[in-house]
């Protein structure tokens, strides 16, 4: 600015200040850009300031005047740039929608979904049949005591599946179930006969493991307790379910022991042209009923049991009993 200012120079400077901007303001299409106009026209070191900073030399009376102009054309411009950041920034979102699209129409990549395991499904065939035949679900726990699980099944006390070597003991007169058959009992404490019911679960024995033996295994066990059940009952409820399990191969029972039942005996069916042991099963020994405070001359009833494992690697072909609790996907995706 020249020493002999003068007013209209001054307000012509604003003029001229007011129209560039106003130009370069809706020229821009970057945000830095825009900010950068920002700083030369509005900053502390910009033209308006400048412009400010030559008032000193007008007189009192014409400095309001080049003032007012100024904070008037400081709005204006505030209000442009602002305009145009609103409308910079919306171009910039609509760019990156219309870039960025999503093809809601193209088809899923697929969700990988887990199933049931082979156990738990031939778990759940095999309770089914006996919901079919009228049977009731029952289950129980699997730390259990020495009377639930050996004495109330008049298993004496020298018999070998109590030695230590056969049964998980813990502490304090428990012990990890041996079969089912502890869930029938505390059932028929709770429950006066008739009772039909079926029993799955897990059971532990000590067993080395290999391709057929594991110390965790599933069973089933069936019991059924009425007037005038005999061993036809037994045989046809056994039957029915074999052949709804297996399909109509050959069946036949073996004479057979088990201190819960009298008589006993082992069921095996003809699987590919062999013959497989697969439950074994009998009438309720009466030291048995009579324990539960049953009277053997008022009631009778069938027993079976079965392991599950057998049953779900006969069904699916498996030959090694440790491929069923290894979780290898490459296994399991193919049930
Ligand atoms: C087998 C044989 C069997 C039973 C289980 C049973 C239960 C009660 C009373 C009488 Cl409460 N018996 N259960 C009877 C016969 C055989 O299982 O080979 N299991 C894998």
């Amino acid at each position: 600015m020249s020493d002999n200012v003068s007013l209209n120079q001054l307000l012509g400077e604003l003029d001229l200040l007011e129209a560039e901007a106003a130009k370069q303001i809706s020229a821009t299409n970057d945000i830095d850009s825009l900010e950068q106009l920002r700083v030369g026209f509005l900053g502390k070191k910009g033209r308006l300031s400048g412009v400010l900073g030559s008032m000193g030399k007008l007189s009192s009376q014409e400095r309001p005047l080049v003032g007012q102009r100024a904070n008037v054309l400081k709005t204006e411009l505030q209000g442009l740039l602002s305009g145009q950041l609103e409308h910079l920034k919306s171009a910039a979102l609509a760019g990156l929608l219309a870039r960025e699209t999503i093809d809601v129409t193209a088809p899923a990549s697929g969700v990988p979904v887990g199933h049931r395991h082979p156990l738990i499904t031939t778990t759940e065939d095999i309770v089914d049949l006996f919901f079919g035949l009228g049977y009731q679900l029952a289950e129980g726990p699997e730390v259990e005591n020495d009377h639930y699980n050996f004495t109330a099944l008049n298993i004496p006390e020298d018999h070998p599946a109590r030695d230590m070597q056969d049964t998980f003991y813990l502490d304090g007169n428990l012990l990890l179930r041996t079969h089912t058959s502890p869930v029938q009992i505390r059932y028929l404490e709770e429950n006066k006969p008739p009772v039909r019911i079926v029993a799955p679960g897990r059971v532990y024995r000590r067993d080395a493991v290999d391709a057929t033996h594991s110390p965790v295994f599933h069973q089933v066990e069936v019991l059924a307790i009425d007037k005038g059940l005999n061993f036809s009952h037994l045989r046809g409820t056994v039957m029915a379910f074999l052949k709804a399990f297996f399909g109509d191969l050959p069946i036949r029972f073996r004479a057979s022991y088990f201190p819960f039942t009298e008589p006993s005996v082992e069921v095996d069916v003809q699987w590919r042209g062999k013959w497989l042991e697969v439950m074994g099963c009998g009438m309720v020994d009466p030291a048995v009923l009579e324990g539960l405070g049953l009277d053997p001359e008022c009631w009778s009833g069938f027993a079976a049991g079965l392991g599950i494992e057998r049953f779900c690697m006969v069904r699916h072909g498996i030959d090694d009993i440790r491929r069923l609790y290894t979780s290898d996907l490459r296994f399991l995706e193919q049930f």
